[in-house]
């Protein structure tokens, strides 16, 4: 069952932010709120949508954003801000640790008990980016597509809580507000290593590109340096498709 349509409460959020929702535009329908954040101006605008119609995620996959069942929201900026997708994560897991204990996954999920509960986004195009948020409020089972089931799931399904989204996107707005301007004020090295701490994946073993090897570190770019087996160094990036943690 959906919550509550989006409402005007949602327009009056959030009360003190320096920079993030200083302003809020509520849709019913877009197809991606990014896209809508990309083309809007307004450094801190924040663009939400109850329902996207073509809300994606990476290399063109498809971000699941039914009508009324999760927060799809996206944040424009004025010009590139390297380290936000780590402080994204970090201000979404905060944001909602009073409710749920989410994990941090490399590169740019969060997970609750081990499933997908919300997925990040950043683009850059043409001196302005666009951060989107996904969260999963409140599906049940049969409202997640069959093939995501086993690896995705909500606050609501994992928690049994039925959170209020303006409740929700308000402490996420208040905390990304206090990481981004962070970020501005070159505090960008100290996020890194929160969020590498976070990612709990220095010494995993990971299967990537037909070899097995084990995580030695991350660089500042978020890309994972691994050792394989045969004793070579790679380095992974998150555009890589092809691996995962054995
Ligand atoms: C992401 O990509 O996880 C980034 C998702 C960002 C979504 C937000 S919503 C607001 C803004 N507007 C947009 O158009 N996008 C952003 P990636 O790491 O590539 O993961 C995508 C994969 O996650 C898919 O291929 C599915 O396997 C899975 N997935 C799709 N929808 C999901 C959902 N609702 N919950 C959990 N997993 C999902």
């Amino acid at each position: 069952m959906a919550g509550p349509a989006l409402n005007s409460a949602m327009l009056r959020l959030p009360t003190e932010t320096q920079l993030v929702g200083h302003r809020i535009l509520v849709y019913r329908e877009l197809d991606s709120t990014n896209n809508r954040a990309l083309s809007a101006s307004g450094d801190g605008v924040v663009i939400v949508a109850d329902y996207q119609s073509a809300g994606r995620g990476r290399h063109g996959r498809t971000w699941h954003s039914a009508p009324g069942l999760g927060l799809w929201f996206s944040v424009g900026l004025d010009g590139p801000l390297p380290g936000l997708g780590f402080a994204a994560a970090l201000a979404v897991r905060d944001a909602l640790a009073s409710h749920a204990s989410l994990r941090v996954k490399w590169p740019n999920d969060l997970l609750l008990n081990g499933k997908k509960i919300c997925g990040i986004l950043v683009e850059y195009r043409q001196g302005r980016t666009a951060l989107g948020i996904g969260i999963n409020l409140f599906h049940d089972a049969s409202d997640i597509p069959e093939d995501l089931r086993e690896r995705a799931s909500s606050i609501l399904r994992e928690t049994g809580l039925r959170l209020e989204r303006s409740e929700v996107l308000k402490d996420v707005l208040e905390h990304l507000d206090r990481r981004t301007v962070a970020l501005r004020r070159g505090q960008g090295r100290a996020i890194l290593n929160e969020w590498r701490d976070a990612c709990d994946i220095i010494g995993k073993r990971m299967r990537y590109q037909g070899a097995v090897g084990t995580v030695r570190g991350v660089s500042d770019a978020g890309a994972l340096e691994v050792v394989a087996d045969s004793g070579q160094t790679h380095w992974i990036t998150a555009d890589h498709t092809d691996f995962r943690t054995v």
